[in-house]
């Protein structure tokens, strides 16, 4: 299967252990695939090795947020939806904890018509900290309850999207998206509510090289987004 309809977005903040594994796994499943590697102004050498990836493959591209106002994982996938100009997009991140090569899953259900596709966190390996599986799993709860609809991972950063819908959702919402937070698929959902989802599930792997960058910043904006 070709996957020239698809924009693979990975947005990225100090991803230099990890981001040359993740691209090497994207070309060689993904060859025809746009790549964008939404920056917000990594210092380890991350976008300097996404700069010379894409010097030798014309579908890799790095968007440079370093100069942007607003720095966040949802305001750089926001920036990169914008650019997309693909059937498809899928949202990855860099840090090898959602798996590429269920990317491929994803797309499948987009193009078998659906508007959303969520990867599904079945298992969670390794040692995540009892506080972050409480959080996660009370902001999971929280948001179910918010959306009405019965999502088994509606938190998740790993999804697809139809381009138009998520744009389409951006052109009229855009204002109220949490752009300092991590969860844009929760926000896209939020005003999506008649789309037709599906869930490829996965596990959660352990993040692969570097540090997590949650704190108590996109804690604060998920809890927005979860009372909006
Ligand atoms: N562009 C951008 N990417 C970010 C930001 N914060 C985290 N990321 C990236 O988003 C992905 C998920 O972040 P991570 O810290 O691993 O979150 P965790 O897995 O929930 O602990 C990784 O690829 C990070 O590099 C940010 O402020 N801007
Ligand atoms: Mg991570």
């Amino acid at each position: 299967m070709s996957h020239a309809n698809t924009t693979i977005i990975i947005p990225t903040l100090n991803e230099a252990q990890n981001i040359t594994e993740l691209l090497d796994t994207i070309k060689r499943n993904y060859a025809e695939a746009r790549v964008i590697v939404a920056d917000d102004g990594s210092t380890d050498g991350t976008k300097e090795k996404v700069t010379a990836i894409g010097r030798k493959n014309k579908n890799i591209e790095l968007l440079d947020r370093s100069k942007e106002k607003t720095h966040g994982l949802t305001a750089s996938v926001i920036d990169a939806v914008k650019i997309s100009d693909s059937a498809f997009v899928a949202v990855i991140d860099g840090d090898l904890q959602h798996p590429p090569e269920k990317i491929k899953e994803i797309t499948k259900k987009l193009e078998e018509g659906n508007d959303i596709a969520i990867g599904t966190r079945e298992k969670v390996e390794g040692n995540w900290p009892l506080q972050r599986r409480i959080m996660s799993k009370t902001a999971t709860i929280l948001a179910q309850l918010k959306l009405r609809r019965m999502i088994k991972d509606p938190m998740s950063g790993f999804f697809g999207a139809r381009t138009s819908l998520f744009r389409k959702v951006l052109a009229e919402n855009e204002v109220e998206f949490e752009k300092k937070g991590y969860k844009v698929l929760f926000e896209l959902l939020k005003y999506a509510p008649d789309a037709k989802i599906a869930e490829v599930r996965y596990t959660f792997r352990e993040r692969s090289g570097g540090k997590s960058k949650i704190g108590k910043k996109q804690v604060i904006a998920m809890a927005r987004s979860l009372i909006k």
